[in-house]
């Protein structure tokens, strides 16, 4: 399970056996906090390695490739998107991505477990300056709350207009943040016309994971979307479920805004590639 000092590799096994990992130089750090276990690892080839519990949550070389596909194309979608609520993310790259968009006046991360946020800011090449004026309070559009992701959307007075769930998987810990009562007071806290999205899970390894959220999603949101995408470092593809309130459609997206972006990985040109999925993956979507 995990680092292997004799290979010199992490790896990450998912159920059934099925390993995602990389060669490392060292481990640079670890703590288990109240939450979970905390390890950054230097590896051969992508940059320094943040795990949770073990399993990857990102590599520096590449993580564009998963915080583009979880931020912009429901920012794009939305016609002004205002006010954003990222629940998880503590290692700030969803945060860094939002705040790109000019239209934001206000995005508040809701992050549980502080020691996430100090060591990222501390080892990782991700968002380090945003951390630090979050920290400090010194980001005029961001705000840091480090608190329970359920229960201050359950309490806030707040609306949003996008609401991005950044989190560990659909197993153990985050698992409410999956449930349908979770996604009524997501509903409940977007504003008329607004959009939630959060990480899924693998297709092919948290497929009745994937169905559950799919599931609940649909029995609370207008309209709900499913995309993936090739995540380095994860058991890709990756997947992704978008809630709409009201009147948007998540197919189209303001591709003159997407433009000032300059992006990596996901092309708003090419919006709609991000609904090719595997025909496999069609037929239990359509029989959910
Ligand atoms: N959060 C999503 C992690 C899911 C990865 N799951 C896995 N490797 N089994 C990533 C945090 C990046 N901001």
């Amino acid at each position: 399970m995990g680092y292997n000092e004799k290979e010199r590799a992490f790896i990450e096994w998912y159920p059934r056996g099925y390993g995602v990992g990389f060669k490392v130089k060292q481990r640079i750090f670890e703590t288990q906090t109240e939450y979970q276990r905390i390890e950054i690892y230097e590896t051969e080839g992508f940059g320094k390695l943040l795990i949770l519990d073990g399993t990857v949550q990102l590599v520096e070389i590449g993580e564009e490739s998963y915080h583009e596909a979880l931020v912009h194309p429901v920012m794009l979608a939305h016609p002004n998107p205002r006010r954003v609520l990222v629940i998880g993310g503590g290692d700030g790259g969803t945060l860094r991505e939002v705040l790109r968009h000019k239209t934001v006046e206000k995005a508040t991360m809701v992050e549980i477990d502080e020691g996430v946020v100090e060591a990222s800011y501390l080892y990782l090449d991700v968002a380090s300056e945003l951390l630090d004026r979050l920290i400090k309070k010194e980001e005029p559009r961001g705000e840091l709350i480090i608190g329970d992701g359920v229960r201050y959307l359950k309490e806030t007075d707040e609306r949003f207009d996008v609401i991005i769930v950044d989190s560990t998987d659909p197993v153990g810990p985050a698992k409410l943040l999956f449930s349908e009562g979770f996604y009524r007071s997501a509903y409940e806290k977007l504003n008329e016309r607004g959009l939630y999205i959060t990480q899924a899970g693998s297709v092919y390894l948290f497929t009745n994971e994937l169905l559950d959220a799919y599931r609940a999603m649909k029995k609370v949101f207008d309209r709900v979307y499913y995309f993936s995408f090739p995540v380095i470092g994860y058991a890709s593809p990756w997947s992704f479920l978008v809630g709409v309130k009201g009147d948007i459609d998540f197919g189209k997206v303001d591709v003159e805004r997407g433009r000032g972006l300059e992006l990596y990985y996901y092309d708003p040109e090419r919006h709609g590639t991000l609904f090719q999925m595997p025909k496999y993956v069609r037929d239990l979507l359509e029989r959910a």
